[in-house]
């Protein structure tokens, strides 16, 4: 090494003294590209052959450490060098390499963090094997390393679950050496100049710490429950069972040939589709170039489940927020629940109480309607009813200062008939947030007939700024999530009609790998609203258009709302979801009264119905223009209703089986449940064509003029 600086195309080496500073420059995330494993085996190379160099340190340029194997070339034929080769190199160095970690160093880069001989940690950094998230395994010995340095167990949880792991858990689990709060560099310099001359711990030569096999077998059957369905998670949990039985070479062998294969595995594909369509979604190509209005100040009208979970979000994105409430009585009662969110991060230590107070300060709640004059994004979180909406956009109309965005959190209304009222319906556009608010990160950003351009920029830019993840869609009852329910679940209880029980149709679709199944899911949401809305739609809708949901119905006739009243699709002794007999007779008796021959259905038959059905609404979804991407559908699905991200959301599995057999499954559907599910258009023309949703332009599917065309 001559001078001070050398470079390849994505590392350089600098050096002061004996301390060869090595440093990756690899935007945005300093993934291990294919210049970077190269420039990483030139600089480990460089650094044996030079005496003027004793020891070295490896870091990033930017915001973060590694934060994996470069997503971009995964798939593709893989180029030399490996990144196996090059932390054995790194292992295997004559001279200390100390790695100085701050952001993130996720997969291949905590991979190469364990090959060094030392990890440096910056305090505020996170550090986690987050390859299951992909549908993969750690490729390039984080399966072996890992419990080498931490131990069997901790390793399964980290490996199976792939979280991420602050800096004092980092450390007292033996991950990382060192914590610093200041220069991280500066502290991996000194650790380095430290193992000078010394033996140097090799993780790959460690023996692995001994291990209660039971409790091992007990978190391995822990982590295949977990799963539900997803592969990544159990392999995970062998390879690292395979570090105390195998050589390392072997067991290193065994995770390069098994990271190979599930790469290859339609579970890692959706999963890596996923991954891409949560960072696509909010770049809406007719919305780029449109600058949002500034927000700093936001309002919320109403503090009930929704209201209050919807400050939180908003308070923990950073913004000030107004709540206003009706009554004194009111504002109490939503201070309690604003409060109420925070107290478990409180309780838990997340929170110290000055980063609460902090909080709790910017969440100013009144009964006075007028403290919303001078927010600059206003959200009516009210109770759902038109003449609600009417009073409180029409008074918005003439308060709100101009520029100022007004939303809706509707999730059934009209928004162009609520933008109507306020009389600026270019400044109206609909948020319609999932409950609990603080928690999912779904938004759906409505755009109304008459929204502007700039407003719906806003509602995409303030759910970005919290986090969440924007689905920019139409006006049409119920937009995405909620209207392709409306046509799902009453297929669902279609199957109770023909033979099924609750538990049968919830336990195939929770085989599926949804979270939970849609009858699970009513207790908890509680069936009361559904009921309410069935009853508002009757007066309007054509009876026989959809089926109308008897067994329901009676459930509600007979006060049985779900969980809130202890009874709904099932009983809860001890709060444990139980199968009741009275609604199995119940059901048996609708089939009777209709003339239902009952008959058990496979589950596969539930699976494949459901999901048709699905597909087929959210093709419809996507011709009329409600949304322009298939990828929109999909978040909207995985991210609001419990879709498996493994399978990467309805639209992407509809392609990966091909639409011959998705229209196939459909004239299924509509043969079992009746003419409302005639199959899409755009199905069928794609199924002529050869071509798939995913493949479709942005608005593609539109007819011209749409709002998603244009
Ligand atoms: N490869 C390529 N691009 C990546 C990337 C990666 N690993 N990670 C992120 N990006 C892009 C991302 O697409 C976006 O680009 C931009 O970086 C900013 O990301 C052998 C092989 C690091 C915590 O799973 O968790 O290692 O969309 O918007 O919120 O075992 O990105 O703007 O064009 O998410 O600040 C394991 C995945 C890989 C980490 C940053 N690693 N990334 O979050 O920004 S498997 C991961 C993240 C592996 C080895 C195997 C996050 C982040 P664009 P962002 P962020």
């Amino acid at each position: 090494m001559n001078g001070a600086r050398e470079f390849s195309l994505s590392v350089s080496i600098r050096r002061h003294d004996e301390i060869a500073l090595v440093i990756i420059d690899n935007p945005p995330v300093n993934a291990t590209s294919q210049a970077v494993r190269q420039g990483l085996l030139d600089a480990v190379e460089k650094i044996n052959a030079d005496p003027a160099v004793k020891a070295g340190v490896i870091g990033c340029a930017g915001k973060t450490f590694i934060a994996g194997g470069d997503i971009r070339e995964f798939g593709k034929p893989p180029l030399l060098p490996h990144l196996p080769d090059v932390l054995q190199a790194i292992e295997d160095s004559g001279k200390p390499l100390v790695a100085a970690i701050h952001g993130t160093a996720l997969g291949g880069g905590l991979e190469t963090a364990l090959a060094c001989h030392a990890r440096v940690m910056a305090a505020d950094a996170l550090v986690g094997l987050p390859e299951v998230k992909l549908g993969l395994v750690p490729g390039a010995g984080g399966t072996q390393r890992l419990p080498r340095l931490v131990g069997m167990l901790p390793a399964l949880d980290l490996v199976a679950s792939g979280r991420q792991v602050k800096a004092q858990e980092a450390l007292s689990l033996g991950l990382v050496d060192v914590v610093v709060s200041g220069d991280v560099f500066e502290a991996a310099r000194a650790q380095a100049r430290k193992l000078i001359g010394k033996d140097l711990r090799r993780a790959g030569r460690l023996e692995v710490p001994a291990c209660d096999q039971v409790a091992f077998a007990a978190a391995r059957a822990q982590v295949d429950k977990k799963a539900r369905g997803q592969i990544a998670p159990g392999v995970a949990a062998g390879l690292v069972a395979a570090a105390s039985a195998l050589p390392f070479a072997e067991g290193i062998a065994r995770e390069r040939k098994t990271f190979f294969e599930l790469m290859r595995s339609d579970q890692s594909r959706a999963l890596r589709y996923v991954f891409a369509a949560e960072r696509e979604v909010a770049r809406v190509a007719r919305l780029e170039g449109v600058a949002p209005r500034p927000v700093e100040k936001v309002g919320v009208i109403g503090a009930g489940t929704m209201g209050a979970g919807i400050a939180v979000a908003l308070v923990d994105g950073g913004y000030d927020v107004r709540v206003v409430e009706t009554s004194a009585a009111a504002v109490d009662a939503g201070v309690q629940r604003i409060e109420g969110l925070w107290a478990r991060p409180l309780k838990s230590g997340k929170l110290t109480q000055a980063q609460f107070d902090q909080k709790r300060a910017r969440a100013y709640v009144s009964a006075d309607f007028s403290a919303l004059a001078d927010c600059d994004l206003i959200i009516e979180a009210a109770f759902e009813d038109m003449a609600v909406k009417q009073d409180i956009f029409s008074r918005l109309g003439a308060l709100a200062r101009p520029g100022a965005v007004l939303a809706t959190n509707t999730s059934a209304l009209d928004v162009n008939a609520i933008a109507a009222f306020s009389g600026r319906a270019a400044d109206v556009i609909g948020l319609h947030f999932f409950s609990p608010a603080h928690v999912m990160r779904l938004v759906e950003v409505v755009e109304g007939g008459r929204s502007s351009a700039d407003a719906v920029a806003t509602g995409v830019a303030v759910a970005k700024r919290l986090k969440k993840l924007p689905v920019v869609c139409g006006v049409c009852d119920g937009f995405v999530g909620n209207r392709m329910l409306a046509v799902w679940r009453p297929v669902a209880e279609m199957f109770l009609e023909a033979g099924a029980l609750p538990q049968d149709v919830d336990g195939a679709l929770e085989a599926y790998g949804f979270a939970m199944g849609p009858f699970a899911v009513s207790d908890l949401a509680g069936l009361d609203i559904a009921w309410a809305r069935r009853k508002r739609l009757a007066a309007t809708r054509d009876p026989n258009e959809r089926y109308a949901s008897t067994v329901a119905d009676r459930l509600c006739d007979l006060g049985r709302f779900g969980q809130k009243t202890g009874a709904g699709w099932y009983v809860y002794p001890d709060g444990k979801r139980t199968i009741d007999p009275v609604v199995s007779e119940l059901v048996e008796k609708v089939s009777a009264e209709k003339g239902f021959a009952r008959k058990t259905s496979p589950a596969e038959d539930i699976q494949r119905l459901v999901r048709a059905a699905m597909i087929n609404e959210g093709a419809k979804i996507l011709s009329e223009g409600i949304v322009g991407r298939a990828l929109d559908v999909d978040m909207v699905l995985v991210h609001g209703y419990g879709y498996p991200a493994w399978r990467g959301g309805p639209m992407f599995e509809a392609d990966a089986i091909g639409l011959e057999c998705i229209l196939a499954d459909i004239e299924a559907l509509r043969a079992f449940a009746g003419p409302a599910y005639e199959p899409a258009a755009l199905i069928q023309q794609l199924a002529d064509s050869g071509g798939t949703f995913g493949e479709l332009a942005p608005g593609e599917a539109a007819p011209k003029n749409s709002l998603v065309e244009s």
